[in-house]
């Protein structure tokens, strides 16, 4: 066994390092405080190639893999959970969707821009009355000629009020039971949806959510994602690359926790000497560093699984689940650690706090993750159990 990174990819984590600190960082407080994402960053980002990180050059992107993802959603993690939002939306799902299961002719024409960042992707799949129940969508698409004609709504879009181009799920046969009726698109902006209710956040202020409305939007049948039919699988395949990359997000967000930590309680005196002195500081840190060390490991080792062509869908669960509550106990922590200083929006321990909640709700509630790893441990004693 060898738990190196390749010399490649620790040039790139250098790279992305430098850049999260020295454009991403800065700009994160002001994205927060205005609820808007900083386009100039996104562009940015776009500029270095880091808006197409995992796809292989031939589409676009700079073919670091699954494991140079992490790296990158790990270090924008780090500096600003927004920016990690609005990318990880764009890479780890949007796009993502077209790269696993699109034909040649559909990489060529949508994954090339969206790779190089010349456009912006996000995926659709919640509905007002669907999100954890995602085979209970009602939005349809119903054939007509060499055409779909696409009606319903989407919500909760990440990057909704600004993608060029949408993975959607759709119901396309609804006498089908379930899943076999259930198709995914690729949907332009041009195709003529539309953005509705923009939604006001708690956290991650500095991406965009929306409702994103469909009302008789036609697309030609060459948009089919992979197959009529195969929609929910290839949604369900997309989110465990989504599930597995938040889980390297929320690493960032709980090793920055930690950094703050020790910063300040090497610094901050009480009762003549440095709080980093008392035990009860001590054992603080010394837990939020364990939990940071065994989600590293949890998460690199899962890409290299991916990397690797092996099924991962329950280890993505468990990075989502693991990470969401670790970044959030951390932060919780640190803000503890920090006393009213982290509570202070002059410190940006309070907008982490706000921003790490989210984690344990998108991508697929924590309480699905726990289904999702106990029907892939039931399935390998040959049981299918039901949610
Ligand atoms: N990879 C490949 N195939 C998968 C899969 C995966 N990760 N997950 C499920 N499938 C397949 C199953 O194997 C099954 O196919 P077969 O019948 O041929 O075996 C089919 O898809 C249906 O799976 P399942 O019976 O598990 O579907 P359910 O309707 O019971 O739903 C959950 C399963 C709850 C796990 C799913 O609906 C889910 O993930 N919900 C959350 C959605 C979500 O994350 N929403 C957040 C918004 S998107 S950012």
């Amino acid at each position: 066994m060898d738990f190196t990174f390749p010399r490649e990819l620790e040039k790139f984590r250098k790279l992305v390092r430098e850049f999260a600190n020295e454009v991403v960082r800065p700009a994160s407080k002001a994205a927060d405080i205005k609820h808007e994402v900083n386009m100039d960053v996104i562009r940015q980002a776009a500029d270095i190639g880091l808006l197409g990180v995992p796809f292989p050059q031939k589409y676009g992107g700079v073919g670091a893999g699954e494991t140079g993802y992490c790296i990158l959603m790990e270090e924008l993690g780090r500096t600003c959970t927004s920016t990690a939002t609005t990318i990880g939306a764009h890479i780890g799902i949007g796009a993502m969707a077209i790269y696993l299961a699109g034909t040649e002719e559909q990489k060529q024409k949508y994954l090339v821009p969206l790779a190089r960042g010349e456009k912006l992707a996000a995926f659709a799949l919640t509905e007002p009355n669907a999100g954890s129940d995602a085979a209970g969508i009602k939005t349809r698409a119903v054939r007509d000629g060499d055409d779909y004609v696409i009606n319903g709504s989407k919500m909760y879009i990440t990057n909704g009020p600004l993608a060029d181009v949408v993975s959607v799920l759709v119901v396309t046969d609804p006498v089908l039971k379930a899943h076999g009726g259930i198709t995914a698109f690729i949907v332009e902006k041009d195709a003529g949806f539309q953005v509705g209710t923009v939604e006001k956040k708690m956290g991650i202020r500095g991406s965009a959510t929306s409702e994103l409305v469909f009302e008789d939007v036609r697309v030609p049948k060459e948009n089919v994602l992979g197959q009529v039919g195969l929609g929910f699988i290839i949604f369900m395949q997309t989110l465990d690359t989504g599930r597995l990359t938040l889980g390297a997000a929320t690493l960032g967000g709980a090793q920055e926790a930690l950094e703050i930590a020790i910063d300040y309680a090497r610094v901050r005196e009480a009762f003549g000497k440095p709080i980093a002195h008392k035990q009860s500081i001590q054992f603080m840190i010394a837990d939020m560093a364990a939990e940071v060390e065994a989600l590293r490991s949890l998460v690199y080792r899962t890409a290299w699984m991916v990397d690797q062509g092996m099924p991962y869908t329950k280890e993505a669960g468990i990075c989502k689940l693991l990470g969401s509550q670790i970044a959030s106990r951390n932060i919780h922590r640190a803000l503890q650690i920090l006393g009213a200083l982290g509570y202070s929006r002059d410190f940006p321990v309070e907008r982490m706090f706000r921003d790490a909640r989210i984690a344990e709700i998108f991508e697929g509630t924590n309480e699905i993750q726990r289904i999702v790893i106990a029907s892939q441990l039931f399935r390998e004693v040959g049981v299918r159990i039901r949610p």
